[in-house]
Order: structure tokens, then C-alpha cells, then sequence
């Protein structure tokens, strides 16, 4: 099933080819497992822990979980059994949110920050990822294998802690395949957006803000792609222009 957020949705028809045509980039297929974090208690703090492996861009992925609301836990990690998912659960009843943070960097963030204001200190842009996303696509693509309820996202992306840029949006109960082109972005850093061509750190944060109470979710992997809605319009011009070309040699 394909879900889109972009504008156009003819893109959608030729998005399969385009991508298996051209190179993407791997953020995370969650292959490498991370231990389970679990946040029991309600109290304006939470748990993270970091991993080194393969499958992970820039070879260092972080975590973070905070439980906001309800009685019982919430819960984060990354289950190396195939597919390899990432999977975050909330018990009956319970809120929270999940972090999910690519930077490159086992540095800052080794010894495990138990509140948010400490986690985000920990993005490391001195080590950070230092990678062109242009080089790789222009979007995008998380695969969500399964969610019992919809549930808020957004991802951000980083140049330097001044300079970055955020997607906000919903994945629906349910199987998704979501493709977020970089023109979805909107400048949030305090001097400016992210400069996709020299990003540093990654972040999914995920169930927040207004996160759904309840929601339990997996993603199998997250990746950057070519979204092919450029090559869709370049085509609608071909269209126009052979039709044009079509009724003058009709003349
Ligand atoms: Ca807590
Ligand atoms: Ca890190
Ligand atoms: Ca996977």
C-alpha cells in the first residue's frame, strides 16, 4: 500500500520503477538490535541508550523513550530478528513518545541521557554524519510494517544546531510505505534551515506532539530515496510537448 504526502499524486503511478531504477541511500534497516528501553513512570523523564553497527548510517544510532501519560509502560528497541524493525509500544491506556537519532557518533550520548533536555545536548555535529542527501534522492522513505492506530511523526534534519529543517506528519494504522520529499521540510533552526547537502545528524521522532494514546507500531526500514515527482512533471511536459508537436504535424 503506498501513502503519499506529497502534492501531486501522479507521481505515485511511476514511484516504484524510478526507485528500483535509481541508487537510494540506507539510514537504517534496523538490522543491528538495541536493547529495550522501558519508561514505567510519568515524571518528565525518560531512558536512552546507543548502538554501533551495520545497517546504520554514519554507524551509530541513538534512542530515547519518555513515558507522558497513563499507568502503565512504554517501550522502545530494535529487534534484530528478520525483517529487523524498530518497535515501539504503549500499554493500555499510556502515552509517550520515541526518538530514533542517526549521528554518526557513539561520543556524547555513550553514557545514557534520562531526560530530553540531555538527549538533544548529545547530537553530535563535530563527528556527525556529514553527508550530501542530494547526492542520494530527494525524499524520504519509511516502511511502516505495522500499526494498530495512527500516529503522529516528524523527522528532522540537520546542517548544525542552528541550521535545520522538520517534516510533521501522520503514519495511519495499518501497513505504510510513506514517501517525504524534502520540499515537505519547513525551516525550524534558530538561523535558518538544514542544507540537505551537508547534513550531520538525523532524528524520527515518533508519537509526538499530540501523540495517540495506545499506539503500537514497527518500521522495517528507513531510507533516502530518488521520489521520481520532478521526473513526473518532466514527463507531463514531454506529454504536452508530443501532443503539441502531434496537432502541428496534423496541419
Ligand atoms: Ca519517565
Ligand atoms: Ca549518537
Ligand atoms: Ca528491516
Amino acid at each position: 500500500m503506498m501513502k503519499k504526502f506529497a502534492k501531486v499524486a501522479i507521481a505515485a503511478a511511476i514511484t516504484g520503477l524510478s526507485i528500483a531504477a535509481q541508487a537510494s541511500l540506507l539510514v537504517d534497516d534496523f538490522s543491528t538490535g538495541q536493547a529495550e528501553l522501558v519508561d514505567n513512570t510519568a515524571n518528565g523523564s525518560g531512558f536512552s541508550n546507543t548502538q554501533n553497527g551495520s545497517g546504520i548510517l554514519g554507524g551509530n544510532r541513538d534512542l530515547y523513550v519518555e513515558k507522558t501519560s497513563g499507568s502503565l509502560a512504554v517501550k522502545l528497541s530494535v529487534e534484530d530478528a528478520a525483517p529487523g524493525f524498530l518497535a515501539y509500544s504503549q500499554d493500555t491506556l499510556t502515552t509517550g513518545y520515541g526518538i530514533v537519532r542517526w549521528d554518526g557518533s557513539n561520543s556524547t550520548n555513550a553514557f545514557g541521557a534520562t531526560d530530553r533536555a540531555s538527549f538533544d545536548a548529545g547530537r553530535d555535529f563535530a563527528g556527525g554524519l556529514n553527508e550530501d542527501l542530494t547526492g542520494a534522492g530527494n525524499a524520504f522513505r519509511i516502511t511502516v510494517i505495522d500499526a494498530d492506530l495512527n500516529f503522529p511523526f516528524s523527522l528532522r534534519v540537520y546542517s548544525d544546531a542552528t541550521h535545520w529543517s522538520e517534516f510533521i506528519g501522520v503514519a495511519f494504522a495499518g501497513a505504510g510505505d510513506y514517501i517525504i520529499n524534502y520540499f515537505g521540510f519547513v525551516a525550524a533552526g534558530s538561523e535558518g534551515g538544514a542544507d540537505f547537502s551537508s547534513v550531520d545528524v538525523l532524528e524520527a521522532i515518533f508519537n509526538t506532539p499530540n501523540g495517540t494514546q495506545s499506539a503500537d507500531f514497527a518500521l522495517d526500514i528507513v531510507q533516502v530515496v530518488p521520489e521520481p515527482e520532478s521526473l513526473a512533471l518532466v514527463g507531463l511536459g514531454l506529454l504536452g510537448l508530443a501532443a503539441t508537436r502531434r496537432r502541428k504535424s496534423v496541419k
